[in-house]
C-alpha cells in the first residue's frame, strides 16, 4: 500500500484488520515512525478523524503537523492551466511539492461541494495531492470516500459479530442538511469485501451511485430490510440521482426502538457526529445496542494499521 484514499488500495483486507486488532491489544511498534512526520490538512471540520489519526501517528512515534487549510493557508487552485487572477493564491503543484518536503505522509480531508456530480466524482483535491505530492497520501474523507471510517467499521463488525455471516443493513435516516455520500460509499465497498449478508435501505430517490451499489440488494421498505439484521449502520446522505438535494426529512426513517424491534437484536452503528432524535433516537444511543462509542475508539487502531503499513513501505 502506497496511498490509502480508496477501499481498493487495500490489497488484502484480513491481514490489515488483524494488524489493527493486534495494535489495539498491544502497541507493538512505538518506534517505527521515529523521525517521520505526518502532515494533516483539513479543508473541513473534524473531531474523530483529527484526534484519532494524530493519536495513531504518535503511537507509532511519528511527529504530527495539522493545518486547517481554509482558515490558515493560502487558497489553493486545483485546476490545470488557469490564469490565477482571482482569489486562489497558490497552485496545488507548488503546494503539494512543498508540503512533501516537510512531511513523509500527507493526510487530507476535503468534502464535496454537492453541486456538480461530475466535479465531485473527479476528486480534484485528493487526486491533486496524489498527483503532485512526492510522498504517500491518506484520505481523511474525500468527496466520495471515507476509507479510514470504513476500515474502522469492518474492524468493529469483525470484533463483535457472534455469527459467521452476519446480516448487515445500511439504512438511510433523515437529516436537515445535505450530507456527502462518502461514508455510505466506502461502507458498502468495504462490506462487499467481507463475508456478510448486505442490504441497503433508503427512500426512493436516495439510491447511491450504481457503480458502488453493484449487485448489493437495495430495498426501499425500511422495515422489510431490517428483518433479522445483526448490524444496522445508520447514516444520512443527500440524493445522488438529484445530486446533493434533500428530498425528504421523513421522521418515520429515524432509527428508534420500534425499528430495533424488527431486527435480530442488532448492534447499531454510526460514524458520528450524529444528530440525536433526527437520525437516531436517544433511546438507541443511550441503550445497550449502540456501539457508536466503541466504533469511534477503533478509529485509532484502523488509522494506526494504515500508517504502519505505509511507513513499512517508505
Ligand atoms: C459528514 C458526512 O456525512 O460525510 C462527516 C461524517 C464523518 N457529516 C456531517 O457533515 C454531519
Ligand atoms: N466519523 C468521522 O469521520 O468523524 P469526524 O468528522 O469528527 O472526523
Amino acid at each position: 500500500m502506497k496511498n490509502y484514499t480508496k477501499i481498493s488500495d487495500i490489497e488484502e483486507l484480513l491481514p490489515l484488520l488483524e494488524e489493527a486488532l493486534q495494535l489495539k491489544k498491544e502497541n507493538t511498534d512505538p518506534q517505527l515512525g521515529k523521525g517521520k512526520t505526518l502532515g494533516m490538512l483539513f479543508f473541513n471540520s473534524s473531531l474523530r478523524t483529527r484526534l484519532s489519526t494524530e493519536k495513531a501517528a504518535k503511537l507509532l512515534g511519528m511527529d504530527v503537523m495539522v493545518m486547517n487549510v481554509n482558515s490558515d493557508a493560502w487558497a489553493l487552485e486545483f485546476e490545470d492551466a488557469v490564469v490565477m487572477d482571482s482569489n486562489k493564491a497558490e497552485h496545488i503543484k507548488e503546494g503539494a511539492a512543498v508540503i512533501s518536503q516537510y512531511c513523509d505522509i500527507i493526510a487530507v480531508r476535503a468534502f464535496p461541494e454537492l453541486q456538480d456530480k461530475e466535479k465531485d466524482n473527479a476528486e480534484s483535491v485528493i487526486n491533486g495531492f496524489i498527483k503532485y505530492a512526492s510522498v504517500p497520501v491518506v484520505s481523511l474523507e474525500s468527496a466520495t470516500a471515507h476509507p479510514l471510517q470504513a476500515l474502522t467499521d469492518a474492524l468493529t463488525i469483525l470484533e463483535i459479530k457472534t455469527v459467521k455471516r452476519p446480516k448487515v443493513v445500511l439504512t438511510w435516516a433523515p437529516h436537515p442538511r445535505a450530507l456527502p455520500h462518502a461514508v455510505p460509499n466506502s461502507f458498502l465497498e468495504m462490506m462487499q469485501r467481507m463475508d456478510v449478508d448486505l442490504v441497503v435501505t433508503n427512500p426512493e430517490g436516495y439510491d447511491l451511485n450504481p457503480n458502488i451499489i453493484k449487485d448489493t440488494k437495495v430495498i426501499h421498505n425500511q422495515e422489510k430490510a431490517l428483518e433479522n439484521a445483526d448490524f444496522v449502520y445508520v447514516k444520512n446522505w443527500s440524493s445522488y440521482e438529484q445530486y446533493g438535494k434533500v428530498l425528504s426529512t421523513d421522521a418515520s426513517w429515524t432509527f428508534s426502538n420500534k425499528k430495533l424491534a424488527i431486527t435480530n437484536n442488532a448492534k447499531v452503528m454510526h460514524c458520528l457526529p450524529v444528530r440525536r432524535n433526527v437520525v437516531i433516537a436517544d433511546e438507541i444511543l443511550d441503550g445497550e445496542n449502540s456501539v457508536v462509542i466503541h466504533q469511534a475508539n477503533n478509529r485509532t487502531f484502523a488509522a494506526q494499521a494504515v500508517l504502519k503499513t505505509i511507513l513499512k513501505n517508505l
